[in-house]
């Protein structure tokens, strides 16, 4: 896919219990909900996060926050198992000593997409991004450094997990609108978490 790009097949697989119990106590002090692009754009994919910093969008752009817009409280703090499995998996992939502060979660239900974009509101690129997937089956697609140049269709599945930096970090990326393919664990929906260092 790239030369700093590793796609871990089943990597969170023994992670998954604990990332599920953990998921529900994030979301019931920071629900998920449709953010609005700068564009006025309503988000088909569900967001919250974790961790001392959050991503968020709206009229105004997108940007991180220590305090989550909606409650006017600290974002949830990132669990200890989600910290270990974002270092792990980055170490598997080449970058040691990769310590998020930032963790996205992303809920996309049959039809949620998200189009192309870039990763370039964190402050040190230097770091890699690491994206869990769980649930549904996503095609993801992976472009270049123009938001014209082609993409490949790569499908991300339930435990899956991917490491990118480096060259790739920049690199316009989306997903395809989900198909209901129901999962036998989470049923017809997908989560995303992708891991930062933000600030
Ligand atoms: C998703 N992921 O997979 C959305 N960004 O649901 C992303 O936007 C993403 O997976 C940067 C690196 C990996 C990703
Ligand atoms: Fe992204």
């Amino acid at each position: 896919m790239g030369p700093a790009t590793m796609l871990l097949r089943g990597f969170a697989l023994p992670y998954v219990p604990e990332l599920l119990l953990a998921i529900t106590n994030i979301e019931a002090a920071s629900p998920f909900r449709h953010m609005v692009t700068p564009g006025g754009f309503t988000m088909s994919v569900a967001l919250t996060n974790c961790g001392a910093l959050g991503w968020t969008t709206d009229r105004r752009g997108y940007r991180y926050t220590s305090v989550d817009p909606d409650t006017g409280e600290p974002w949830p703090m990132m669990p200890t198992v989600f910290a270990r499995l974002a270092n792990e998996a980055a170490a598997a992939a080449g970058f040691d000593g990769f310590t998020p502060d930032a963790c996205l979660v992303n809920r996309y239900l049959p039809g949620s997409r998200l189009s192309l974009h870039q990763d370039k509101n964190e402050r040190d690129y230097a770091a890699p991004i690491v994206s869990v997937s769980l649930g549904m089956r996503a095609t993801f697609l992976f472009g270049g450094d123009a938001r014209t140049d082609p993409t490949v269709k790569v499908p991300l599945y339930h435990g899956d997990v991917m490491v990118w930096g480096g060259a790739d970090r920049l690199r316009y990326h989306g997903v395809m609108p989900l198909k209901d393919e129901p999962h036998a664990l989470l049923g017809s929906q997908r989560i995303n978490f992708t891991f930062r260092k933000a600030g």
